[in-house]
């Protein structure tokens, strides 16, 4: 029987534990005699403190100490900069608790910690700040005009950092274009809203010298790296694990937040186990953000379409400080030709600062800002030279003979040149116009519009760079006792269902069931070597190092086996948990083959004595070990992917507006997604379906509501609009398969994807409805019904 599982719609192991409620958070983690930390954060978007006292905080009962500046010794500094890039002029990031001057509401001022979270929250309110309050501009276009309030006392404007890029020869394309259409598009701010909020817990062992830390975070080998660092520490004496984390999209990524290392700074000095979980309410205020931006974009076209020349200038909204670096701007800029050929590219971008909460990459990273700019450009191409809005793409499209296609000048986050790997870019547009039934669509409008009803169809493409390097590692045990694989890797899953992928890829090399590869992931002390999740790189770059070490244990296991059963190498075949020879009842149990692979278990593995008759000595006149040779069926191996891999979609839909309420109700929604090869359907179907949801809740609802003086006034639930499943239609997901020619498994990135496409989607499909009542333009998302009133208004209506 064939064992193969990569390709099967496995359901994912986390699942009933996860839906059962059983899962164990950062907070579930029992630590005896933990003391609970909290942290008093500014109310002012940008002040100079002038005092604090805390002394009236330090004596309330139950509260342990309370943290300011001035406490925490050499933490006092400024935060890592995490990814630097030469367009950055002296680029700013946070310190752990501010020190003299606050530049966003929410920072850490001072962290408390007590017997329990109620005092500690408690005491919040007896710590007396003497603020100067320094006046702001939240409005990224005015606070890059002269006389606006500089964010940084250090710095002569809020310019953080300037880039260009070019490919080919714009200005000449400009020259020679027939038609030239330009927009200026807008994307807000948005959030991830993780269902579990960031939390953190520390234990030290003074005796040991061992520091542990429980860290619902997308990266704790980079945790680890920044903490041993940070509180000097050997990095062996430094565990950080990763325990069930409920979503992160980006928002807990690498390492670079004040709990992160105050709460074990702490656990260090007072000798006592110390937690941190952060509320909804902090989490809207003092963990990142990511979207705005405004883009100018043109097109420049002949009269068939063709188009010929891009240009595109961007303000990005980098937030106060500037931890990642030009890392979504970068992405958002060397996305936005998208899958079209575009010869001739200038994209320039500024990021900006302002008096917010730092951006850094949230699912989708720059990529739905530049689909938005470039798909609504198109829409207005096609209206103005009178070409259908799948036909003008479909003549722009590269073409499957182009691959590879290179963009030179156009640099990607990995520094490489932008080069789309592989795609079938005009068959998913086909199949996503038959799916919708775009071709019966106009006379569907047409018998709408006589009832009242005003449908509407929208469509965008995109690309995604996934699989971002620079490297990660496996390693693949066969259990000598079980037979069982023991999977470790170094990066950790938020709800991504790692473990059941790479049981799939492992147990196909091993002839396993999937059930019996046990996957070990988010604790640095399983396996030592890598980077993070993020850029939907697990599958990629830890799928294809787990199947590098999943063959080489393969091939120690059919030598080991052919050396038992006495038969070629090339007779022996792995199935049904055991080595066979091919076309024969002759096999011994993998479990049998891991220990004769052992000298000293074989003598205690009475299971694999009587199911093979052959000692392992028998197979050396030397020492049971050769020389090179080690003992056990297992190898570690690791993957750095080449370049990035492109994956690709296209989204349509059908949406009913009406224009009384102003509301969108998404009637249709069609997905052609192709991540190359899939190794579960099932897991890629729910990852495109949550990238969606998400892509809705940016498209129509989120929106962080900054007022001028700063202060985020929808920082709950209540107020920021997260779509519920009843905002969520049915989607028609349906997939391509073209393998990415840069990795063993064929495979590129999916986590991303779903999101990138929809907000273009909706504003194409909501002008589309309400075309019939003039020349409304949707050109910044979400699109809420005022917007919807203010647009019908103005035409009008
Ligand atoms: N997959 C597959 N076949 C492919 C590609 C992927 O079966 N050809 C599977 C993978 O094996 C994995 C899942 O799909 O189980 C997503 O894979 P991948 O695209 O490699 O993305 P990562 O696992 O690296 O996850 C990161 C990505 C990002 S960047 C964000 S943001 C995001 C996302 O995943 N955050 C998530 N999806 C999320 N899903 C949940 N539930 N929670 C988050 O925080």
């Amino acid at each position: 029987m064939s064992t193969r599982t990569f390709g099967a719609r496995i359901e994912r192991n986390i699942d009933p534990k996860l839906l059962r409620g059983e899962g164990a958070y950062v907070d579930d983690i029992p630590l005896a005699d933990a003391l609970h930390a909290v942290f008093l954060r500014s109310p002012y978007a940008r002040a100079r403190i002038t005092a604090i006292d805390v002394s009236a905080a330090k004596r309330h009962p139950g509260v342990v100490t309370v943290y300011t500046c001035d406490g925490i010794g050499a933490l006092d500094k400024e935060m890592p900069l995490l990814i630097p890039h030469p367009s950055m002029q002296d680029p700013q990031t946070q310190r752990p608790l501010a020190r003299d001057d606050v530049y966003y509401v929410g920072q850490t001022i001072a962290m408390i910690v007590a017997i329990d979270r109620y005092t500690a929250e408690d005491a919040i309110a007896l710590i007396d700040v003497t603020y100067e309050p320094l006046s702001v501009e939240m409005d990224i276009e005015k606070a890059l005009q002269n006389g606006a309030p500089v964010l940084h006392p250090k710095l002569s404007s809020n310019l953080a950092a300037h880039f260009i890029q070019t490919s080919g020869d714009p200005d000449a394309a400009f020259a020679r274009a027939e038609h030239i259409t330009r927009i200026k598009v807008q994307v807000d701010r948005s959030t991830a809203a993780p269902m579990e909020c960031r939390a953190v817990a520390a234990r030290w062992d003074a005796i040991s010298g061992e520091l542990t830390v429980w860290d619902g975070t997308q990266a704790p080998i980079s945790v680890r790296g920044g903490l041993a660092s940070v509180l000097e520490l050997d990095e062996d004496k430094v565990r950080v694990i990763a325990p069930d984390v409920g979503g992160g999209f980006g928002q807990k990524v690498l390492f670079f937040y004040p709990d992160e290392v105050l709460v074990p700074m702490a656990a260090m000095q007072l000798g006592r186990p110390v937690k941190y979980i952060e509320d909804r309410r902090e989490n809207f205020i003092g963990s990142s953000h990511e979207r705005t931006q405004i883009h100018t974009i043109e097109l420049g076209a002949l009269k068939t379409g063709e188009i010929i020349g891009l240009r595109d200038s961007f303000l990005h909204d980098t937030g106060a400080f500037i931890p990642y670096g030009i890392a979504v701007a970068q992405v958002a800029s060397t996305s936005i030709a998208g899958p079209y050929r575009i010869p001739n590219i200038w994209v320039e971008f500024k990021a900006v600062y302002t008096p917010t909460v730092q951006v850094t990459p949230y699912r989708g990273c720059g990529r739905p800002q530049a689909c938005f700019a470039l798909e609504r450009a198109i829409d207005q191409l096609a209206e103005e030279l009178g070409i259908d809005r799948f036909e003008i793409r479909r003549r722009n499209f590269i073409g499957e003979a182009e691959f590879p296609y290179t963009r030179d000048g156009l640099l990607f986050a990995d520094g490489l040149k932008v080069t789309l790997d592989s795609g079938q870019y005009a068959k998913a547009l086909d199949m996503a116009a038959h799916e919708l039934g775009a071709a019966d669509f106009a006379a569907e409008q047409e018998r709408a519009r006589a009832d009242g009803k005003y449908l509407g169809l929208g469509l965008a493409c995109y690309v995604e760079g996934t699989g971002l390097g620079p490297y990660e590692g496996g390693h693949v045990r066969i259990h000598p006792i079980t037979g069982k694989a023991y999977v470790n890797t170094g990066l950790t899953s938020q709800g991504q269902g790692h473990d059941t992928i790479f049981a799939q890829i492992v147990a196909d090399q091993l002839g396993l069931k999937p059930e019996d590869v046990i996957v070990v992931e988010g604790d640095t002390k399983a396996f030592d070597w890598g980077v993070a999740t993020f850029a939907s790189r697990a599958a990629v770059v830890s799928g294809n190092a787990i199947h590098k070490a999943a063959r080489i244990v393969r091939q120690k296991a059919l030598q080991a086996a052919a050396n038992m059963l006495e038969a070629d190498m090339d007779q022996v075949e792995l199935r049904d948990s055991a080595a066979w020879v091919k076309g024969s009842n002759r096999f011994v149990p993998l479990a049998a083959v891991a220990t004769a692979s052992n000298p000293l278990r074989y003598a205690f593995n009475k299971a694999a004595q009587a199911a093979t008759q052959f000692a392992p000595a028998s197979r050396h006149d030397g020492p049971p070990l050769a020389e090179g040779e080690a003992p056990g069926l297992e190898a570690t191996d690791y993957y750095s992917p080449p370049a990035s891999t492109w994956a690709y979609g296209v989204h349509a839909a059908i949406v009913e507006v009406d224009p009384g309420l102003c509301t969108v109700n998404i009637k249709k929604y069609v997905c052609i997604h192709d991540c190359g090869n899939m190794i579960n359907p099932m897991i890629v179907e729910g990852q495109v379906l949550g990238g969606i949801a998400q892509g809705i809740g940016g498209a129509l609802y989120e929106r962080l509501d900054y007022q001028p003086d700063g202060n985020l006034a929808n920082a709950n639930f209540m107020d920021f609009l997260v779509p519920y499943a009843t905002e969520i239609p049915n989607v028609s997901i349906l997939h391509l398969e073209t393998p990415s020619p840069l990795n063993p498994l064929g495979v590129k990135g999916v986590g991303e994807a779903g999101c990138i496409a929809v907000g273009a989607v909706i504003a194409s499909a909501v002008e589309d409805a309400l075309r019939v009542f003039g020349p409304l333009k949707f050109h910044h998302v979400p699109l809420t019904p005022t917007m919807i009133s203010d647009a019908l208004d103005a035409v009008g209506h």
